[in-house]
């Protein structure tokens, strides 16, 4: 897909989850070198800036998107020649959509090994590494059960439900607002992350904090799965994760209530880093606590800013 096809299904959310859009913006930076010609390196050079000031503005909240750019463009400034940027691009955007996905692959099994067999496991929105966790505990032979929030208002719970029945999961759909009251008859949460802050706070779907409080009231283990390249070295520099805030359109329809109502939608919330008990990575499982260290391991040699 070509990047202003890509930035508008981002857009439009046909196009969701903080790894898949890394990756389809990687992969539109990818299509775009392989496909043009450009006569010197300085015009190539604009037309790549251009490609990733647009991706990157398409989401604001999810680090993963900006993270993913950033790969696919490392070593751009070395490069001497049109033809020398084109084949660096092409395989550094191959490479981060490999790892990408061998990441999530990963987390599933490493974050598998915390669920229990017979565990009744809690999740929110619709997030591919929490799933492949789930997943991975089923395939394994561990016999789970599922309760799966709406995720209000784009209902992504119901992509949830889907995919985990098809995998013959025991799944059950709740509304979002059942959470503390189901939380009773949780095992373990999982969720996925869209941005991981240098402090371990974690950026998710909203709501995500209320299953984090529910979850620290009822002492039910809250984790969170995240690739690495969702951690935000900004933020160690005091940068703020952007909460996107999406058309009111989403939550009500026109003339339902008087135009002096205001409506407030935003999609992110916070979850401090006291409520997390575990981050699963595709290096292994991390306290929130140590993300510092993750971060400088993974992003030392990389632009910051
Ligand atoms: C999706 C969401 C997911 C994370 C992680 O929100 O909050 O939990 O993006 O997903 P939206 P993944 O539907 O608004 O994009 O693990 O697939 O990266």
């Amino acid at each position: 897909m070509n990047v202003d096809d890509t930035v508008t299904s981002i857009k439009n959310m046909e196009i969701r989850g903080a790894g898949r859009i890394a990756r389809a913006a990687a992969d539109a930076i990818g299509t775009m070198v392989r496909s043009k010609t450009w006569n010197n390196l300085e015009a190539m050079k604009k037309d790549v800036l251009d490609a990733k000031a647009k991706l990157i503005a398409s989401r604001p909240t999810a680090v993963s998107l900006l993270n993913g750019v950033q790969f696919v463009l490392k070593g751009l400034n070395n490069c001497k020649s049109v033809e020398e940027a084109k084949e660096l691009l092409t395989k550094n955007s191959d490479d981060f959509i490999k790892a990408s996905n061998e990441a999530v692959e990963r987390i599933g099994v490493i974050g598998s090994r915390r669920i229990k067999d017979g565990a009744t496991i809690m999740t929110h929105c619709n997030s591919s590494a929490a799933l492949e966790c789930i997943k991975a505990a089923h395939r394994s032979g561990k016999k789970v059960k599922v309760y799966a929030t709406e995720s209000r208002p784009w209902r992504q719970g119901i992509l949830t439900v889907n995919e985990l029945a098809k995998e013959g999961i025991d799944v059950t759909l709740i509304i979002d607002a059942a959470v503390r009251s189901v939380m009773k008859r949780t095992d373990i949460v999982i969720v996925g992350s869209d941005t991981i802050t240098s402090n371990g706070a974690v950026i998710n779907k909203i709501g995500t904090s209320q299953l984090a409080l529910a979850a620290n009231e009822a002492r039910v283990p809250f984790i969170v799965c995240g690739e690495t390249y969702k951690i935000s070295p900004q933020t160690l520099f005091g940068d703020m994760v952007t909460i996107e805030e999406r058309d009111i359109s989403e939550i009500i329809r026109k003339g339902e209530v008087p135009e002096s109502v205001k409506v407030f939608n935003p999609v992110f919330d916070s979850t401090p880093a006291k409520y997390i008990d575990g981050i699963v990575t595709e290096l292994g499982i991390v306290s929130p606590g140590s993300v510092y260290e993750i971060m400088i391991k993974q992003f030392g040699d990389m632009e910051f800013k």
